[in-house]
């Protein structure tokens, strides 16, 4: 029987009532909004910063009561545009203050922010905003170079939804300064409850298109409130967003939003490297943030000589992808703090090695849950439980993983059991503490330095190429992201001879974010096969093993 009940509006399958009087009873859902919660940590101390934005000119410094004050201003204008309750709004904000102003004021009227990164381009916005049928989309300027006016442009043209384009700072071009929007506040007709949306998160997902998560504004602040608890986050932190600000990892583990919850200081920070980050942590005092691998091991290279005091520096949360455990080792004599090993998803359950947990379980451990109502299962490919300690499928069903994703019944059928468990497509262990030890993964993925790439979404591109029979997309080994992308392709017969660069280049104007990108294409006759004749990625795993990185590897940027 499948006790997973669908709302209202049937988008996406929520948890059981029982299960939901459960969690309430328990007190992990109590009844919290993100409208409300600012509105309280605004009345209880209107002048202490909430965010600093250094890459702004001038730097900016907002009190709680200023952001308080901002998203009210801003969801009166947004109202008055006929934005409201239910719609939906990409927003692709880089590491700026706007991001917050933004996000509170659409959490205070109902509207679901749905959370892009800065490095998606035009295939991937278009999709969200068709697909949620957005009404609004916010951009910066421009980016790095990039113009994301011009981006908005062709989307504007393709999606008729999309009747707003909102530009933070810079010069607007064609479309309305985000600055323009806000308005004298008016009483928001039908505000959002605890159960309500809160936002639509992005997962990196496996395949040809990502899929939504719908969380809730209680299900996600009871992921705050344990992780703030068990990261030791109080008033007196102060969080440096280093990755993108919209990935849930620095949002909520413990994140932005844990600080913003504490009553914390938030700092932005324009890019992830130690050049932009060891000034800031030293300026103003940072007390923890959180890293993927790859920037966790150039901090620890960097900090040693570097001129800037990061004694502030008391937590650096490390995940997204597997640290392995000599890096992991580097990070106290490099930084002299404490490592927190976090292994987590936007579907929901998040791990966290503990601060009191002794060197060897923080070295050699992903963490273990948050939430003592977070269950875990360690399956066959039967879904058949495994004994204690063995190696298999991580599944999981609890008080902030979702049920289902948001508009994808078929898929929700493949990923979640029929008694609710997500199926993560991890392949983890347990350890005799209760702490999950990630040893691989069954899903169709690349993980990038915790970037994830569904090998899926990238072959359908490659196979647009009208020369291109056949494509295959694998991780290979990569001595600095972990795994970097390798596409094994298959020519048509008679079809002109391709250079790998043509076809780096045939995906990169198709309008992807240069992440997804194959790092390397090898063209091949034909792909090993297993037993029953299906294409063998294991096999064509096995086959790239290349040591040394076909061109250097870019650090993630936000
Ligand atoms: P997503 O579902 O897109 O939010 O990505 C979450 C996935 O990232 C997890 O299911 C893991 O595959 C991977 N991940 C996150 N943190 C870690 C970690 N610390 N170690 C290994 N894999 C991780
Ligand atoms: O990779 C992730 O998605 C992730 C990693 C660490 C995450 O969502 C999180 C912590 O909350």
């Amino acid at each position: 029987m499948n006790t997973t009940t669908p709302t209202a509006e049937h988008e996406h399958p929520t948890w059981p009532k029982e299960f939901a009087a459960r969690y309430r009873a328990a007190g992990w859902w109590r009844g919290e909004t993100f409208g409300q919660m600012l509105r309280e940590r605004a009345a209880a101390h209107p002048d202490r910063v909430a965010i600093v934005d250094p890459g702004s000119n001038p730097g900016r410094r907002w009190t709680y009561g200023e952001l308080d004050r901002r998203a009210d201003h801003l969801a009166a204008g947004l109202l008055a545009r006929g934005i409201g309750k239910g719609d939906k709004v990409v927003v692709q904000l880089p590491n700026v203050a706007e991001f917050f102003e933004t996000v509170f004021a659409l959490f205070r009227i109902g509207a679901l922010p749905v959370f892009a990164l800065p490095a998606h381009r035009l295939t991937e916005i278009r999709y969200f905003c068709e697909f949620t049928g957005a009404a609004a989309y916010v951009i910066p300027a421009e980016l790095g170079g990039f113009d994301f006016r011009g981006l908005a442009a062709k989307v504007v043209e393709d999606v008729p939804t999309l009747r707003h384009v909102f530009v933070a700072g810079g010069d607007p071009g064609p479309f309305e300064a985000l600055s323009a929007v806000p308005a004298e506040p008016t009483a928001i007709p039908d505000p959002p409850g605890p159960a309500d949306l809160a936002f639509l998160q992005l997962s990196g997902g496996s395949t040809g298109v990502p899929k939504l998560i719908p969380r809730t504004h209680d299900d996600y602040i009871y992921s705050l409130r344990g992780s703030n608890e068990i990261c030791a986050v109080d008033e007196d932190s102060v969080y440096l967003v280093a990755l993108p600000a919209a990935h849930n990892f620095p949002l909520s583990s413990p994140g932005s939003l844990g600080a913003l919850y504490a009553g914390a200081r938030v700092v932005l920070c324009p890019q992830p490297n130690p050049e932009a980050a060891f000034p800031l942590i030293e300026a103003e005092g940072v007390t923890l943030t959180g890293l993927v691998p790859p920037l966790a091991l150039l901090w620890t290279e960097a900090a040693p000589t570097s001129s800037y005091d990061l004694s502030s520096l008391e937590v650096l949360l490390v995940g997204g992808a597997k640290f392995s455990e000599e890096a992991a080792r580097r990070v106290r004599p490099a930084l002299d703090c404490t490592l927190q090993q976090v292994f987590g998803m936007a579907e929901g359950l998040v791990n966290y090695t503990r601060l009191d947990d002794d060197t060897e379980t923080i070295v050699t451990t992903q963490g273990r849950p948050i939430s003592p109502d977070d269950e875990i299962r360690v399956v066959d490919d039967e879904d058949n439980d495994l004994p204690d300690g063995a190696t298999g499928h991580l599944l999981t069903r609890g008080p902030y993983t979702i049920r289902g994703y948001w508009k994808a019944p078929e898929h929700n059928a493949r990923s979640f059991t029929e008694d609710g468990f997500y199926r993560t497509g991890d392949v983890v262990r347990v350890t005799g503490s209760g702490h999950i030890v990630v040893e691989g993964r069954a899903k169709d993925q690349i993980n990038r330095g915790g970037e994830k790439i569904a090998a899926e979404e990238v072959e359908n591109h490659i196979l647009a190429h009208p020369a291109v029979h056949d494509a295959n997309v694998v991780a290979e080994p990569d001595p600095y992201l972990g795994e970097r992308t390798c596409a094994y392709v298959i020519l048509r017969a008679g079809a002109e001879p391709l250079k790998p660069l043509a076809v780096k280049k045939f995906v990169r104007q198709r309008g992807l974010a240069a992440y997804k990108v194959p790092d390397r294409v090898e063209f091949v006759e034909v792909f090993p096969q297993t037993g029953v004749g299906k294409i063998s990625k294991k096999d064509l795993r096995a086959a790239s093993t290349a040591p040394e990185p076909t061109t250097p590897p870019t650090p993630p940027a936000p």
